[in-house]
């Protein structure tokens, strides 16, 4: 008889030894303690199964990426139509193979190029689309019954439908040939991507009828991407990740068939987004945690079909975990990601640009982006095996414990009464930002390392190119082309196509889609179909709470943190008050996850935070300062809308006559606007990397309050 190989118990008295007894256990952010070795003893239980077969925690496909590589799909879009067509172009013909429409803010937000609240949207983080001629022009010489098209959009996701499905019909491509996929997860919008447009129930129904038209007239299109995506972006643990886009999965699945579809009909073409960051096997384990919860759910629903059950994945390499310092780091940091999603079976592909924390990719920094994807699909032989990691004792393992922490969240959501209501109650929302708050803590005292950030830093920083645009040139020639197409088209024609979409809206009639392209057909602009409905359902909005008590927690017993605090009170003394700091989202750019990370450590340190609303015009801000009396302004920009709209803010205040006023910006700002920026007066620049604590020193250095440098004593600070 064999003896007893060693396991654990053995290896354990001799690691103790090597490190002198000191515990090695690892303590993620998402509750789990990964232990420091993990042997056969711990997957005694656990079978993974094989690709292919229910429930698929090995992948969807039998042969996975030996029968087919997943699809490189770069998501991108800029300036015009025009410009984002040749963009495309040029990046098919260097080894792209799928398309995905990034669209700027205002198309997003259901307005037209010429709409007041968007002067320093347009063109900027995606290409305009008004019309379904820019849609045509987008796609011109790209053959949609061959090319698969992802489309991200949400608020506005039934305009841009409809402008897609015409732009086909235009190019003489049926609609039933089309193939891709429409983000439409509102629910996600809600708690944190912030695109939305209208309240949470016609949301729910605009989702609903999009689900029922594409599966009734378009069988090869992905109704839907459910993302957690942008959770993983503000900070989500990937429990969080996990339970609340599985969970939003199951509210749009029960809504369609409340709706009167059949499960099996529609179900699978529903699909999935993940971020994936720099926590290599943990992304692994959630990708294949979750294929294995959403094969549950779907048995749950009574799903019949195994297509319905198997669920495919887009995955995007995580922009939060990219750096301002020292970019070419990115690359090394992309690339790890990007075998992450790999490892973990994605179906398709977005690796992030080396200057994603300052601008949109250059045709430079794309290429490397999209070779990090060719060269480990053509170069490694990753994929010449499927699932190469099953059965890896520690993968298998931690596959496990998310799926068990997970399905504790996912029944807590179930207790709630389901997603929309749990997305109701700001509970989803909180959660994913005290893990934003907690993890900005951590990276600011060093515990969380990040190589030339917060350790080995440069002493001084190269300059790289970015890519610039033209928002005013954009802004302009898109006015040119609505003007253009309303005054070619048949007027009443097209407002009686609209006025039946009102309707379908109001009396929840019809499919809203179906009325929509039929609006389209008669070239009704974006803003004019979004208004349609918006007359039915309004417009909504939400006012930020950040979260409070995680930065003065996690700093109890940091000195530096003590002595702003108590800089902040000799200010309070002095000025019989306690400082008081608007933060401050202007334009479409509903990014708001340094916002409230800002909110919530000055709240912590004492200052009176007043947190504006998103999607404000500066003469919202400049109003809601001069109403709560505030001493500065924290502009947060995201989107690239800060050339635009900060020295905007700035000059409203000096009429007003309050340049006492402090403006400061923070956010994705390249280096070289910083100069423009100072000159137009703003007094403090925080880009990607910032240290809160150092950020509110200088805020407070801004009232008058002299900061001692770092490390120096407290009793030396002097007023
Ligand atoms: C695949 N196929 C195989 C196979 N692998 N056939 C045989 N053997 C294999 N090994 C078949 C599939 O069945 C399918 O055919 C076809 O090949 C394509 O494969 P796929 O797996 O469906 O890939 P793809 O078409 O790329 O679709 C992937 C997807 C989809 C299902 C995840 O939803 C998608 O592309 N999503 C992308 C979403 C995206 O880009 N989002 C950007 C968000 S950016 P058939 O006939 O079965 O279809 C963002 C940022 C922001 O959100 O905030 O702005
Ligand atoms: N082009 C390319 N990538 C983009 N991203 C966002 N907008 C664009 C665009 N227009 C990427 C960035 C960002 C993520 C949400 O998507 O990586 O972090």
């Amino acid at each position: 008889m064999r003896e007893k190989t060693p396991g654990y118990d053995d290896w354990k008295p001799l690691a103790d030894k090597e490190v002198k007894g000191r515990d090695l256990t690892w303590h993620t952010p998402e509750g789990i303690e990964v232990k420091p070795l993990y042997t056969s003893e711990d997957t005694a239980d656990i079978d993974p199964g094989v690709p292919g077969i229910a429930p698929f925690t090995r992948g969807p496909y039998a042969s996975m990426y030996t029968g087919r590589p997943w699809t490189i799909r770069q998501y991108a879009g800029f300036s015009t139509a025009e410009e984002s067509n040749a963009f495309y172009r040029r990046n098919l013909a260097a080894g792209q193979k799928g398309l995905s429409v990034a669209f700027d803010l205002a198309t997003h937000r259901g307005y037209d190029s010429d709409h007041s609240r968007v002067v320093g949207d347009v063109g900027k983080a995606g290409v305009a689309i008004d019309t379904v001629r820019d849609m045509e022009i987008l796609f011109d010489q790209i053959p949609l019954d061959q090319m698969s098209v992802s489309m991200t959009m949400n608020g506005a996701v039934i305009p841009v439908m409809a402008f897609y499905i015409v732009a086909a019909e235009r190019q003489g491509v049926s609609q039933d040939k089309l193939s891709g996929t429409i983000q439409n997860d509102i629910l996600k919008e809600f708690m944190v991507r912030n695109t939305y447009i209208y309240p949470p129930e016609p949301s729910m129904r605009i989702i609903s009828d999009i689900i029922a038209y594409t599966s009734a007239n378009m069988p090869k299109f992905n109704s839907i991407s459910i993302s957690g995506y942008h959770m993983h972006e503000a900070g989500a643990t990937a429990v969080q990740e996990l339970a609340f886009t599985i969970a939003d999965g199951k509210e749009y699945a029960k809504r369609a068939m409340e709706a009167g579809l059949d499960i099996d009909a529609f179900a699978p073409r529903l699909s999935f987004f993940w971020g994936i960051g720099m926590n290599f096997f943990m992304e692994i384990a959630k990708m294949r945690a979750a294929r294995a919860l959403w094969h549950d759910v779907m048995e749950g629903l009574g799903a019949q079909n195994e297509k319905s059950k198997m669920l495919r994945t887009h995955c995007q390499t995580s922009g939060v975990s990219l750096q301002e310092q020292d970019p070419y780091n990115n690359v090394i940091r992309t690339t790890v990601e990007a075998m992450a999603a790999v490892l973990g079976g994605t179906q398709s592909l977005h690796t992030n640009a080396l200057d994603e924390a300052i601008a949109l990719p250059t045709d430079f920094s794309a290429r490397i982006a999209r070779n990090t994807q060719l060269v480990i699909q053509e170069e490694t032989g990753i994929t010449n095996v499927a699932d190469p990691l099953g059965g890896s004792y520690y993968i298998e393992s931690l596959t496990a414990a998310l799926i068990d922490e997970a399905r504790k969240l996912l029944d807590e959501v179930e207790a709630a009464g389901g997603m929309t209501e749990y997305v109701a109650s700001g509970k989803p929302k909180a959660q994913i930002e005290e893990a934003a708050a907690a993890k900005q803590a951590s990276v600011d005292k060093g515990e969380t390392v990040i190589v030339g950030v917060n350790k080995y830093r440069l002493p001084e920083e190269a300059e790289i190119d970015t890519l610039d645009i033209d928002n005013h040139a954009v802004r302009q020639s898109q006015i040119a082309r609505l003007k253009k197409v309303r005054e070619g088209r048949d007027e009443f024609a097209c407002k009686a196509a609209l006025d039946a979409l009102a309707r379908g809206a109001a009396q929840r009639e019809g499919n809203l889609l179906d009325l929509a392209v039929e609006a389209a057909r008669h070239d009704a602009t974006l803003g004019e179909i979004s208004q349609a409905m918006e007359d039915a359902y309004g417009r909504y909005d939400t006012v930020p709470k950040p979260v409070r008590g995680v930065y003065s927690q996690a700093y109890a017993d940091d000195d530096r943190y003590r002595q702003v605090v108590e800089g902040v009170k000799a200010v309070e003394r002095r000025l019989g008050r306690a400082p008081r700091l608007m933060v401050a989202k202007m334009g479409q750019d509903g990014h708001d996850r340094g916002a409230n990370v800002i909110a919530s450590a000055f709240t912590d340190m004492g200052f009176e935070v007043v947190s504006g609303p998103l999607f404000q015009t500066p003469a919202e801000t400049r109003d809601m300062a001069l109403e709560n009396d505030v001493d500065a302004i924290g502009a947060s920009s995201l989107a690239a809308g800060h050339k635009t709209l900060i020295p905007e803010l700035i000059g409203l205040l000096k009429k007003a006559d309050r340049p006492d006023i402090k403006v400061i910006a923070g956010g994705v700002i390249p280096q070289k606007d910083y100069d423009f920026l100072r000159d137009a007066g703003v007094q403090g620049i925080y880009g990607p990397g910032s240290n809160v604590v150092e950020c509110a020193a200088d805020v407070l250095r801004l009232l008058g309050h002299n900061m001692p440098p770092v490390g120096e004593d407290l009793d030396e600070a002097a007023e």
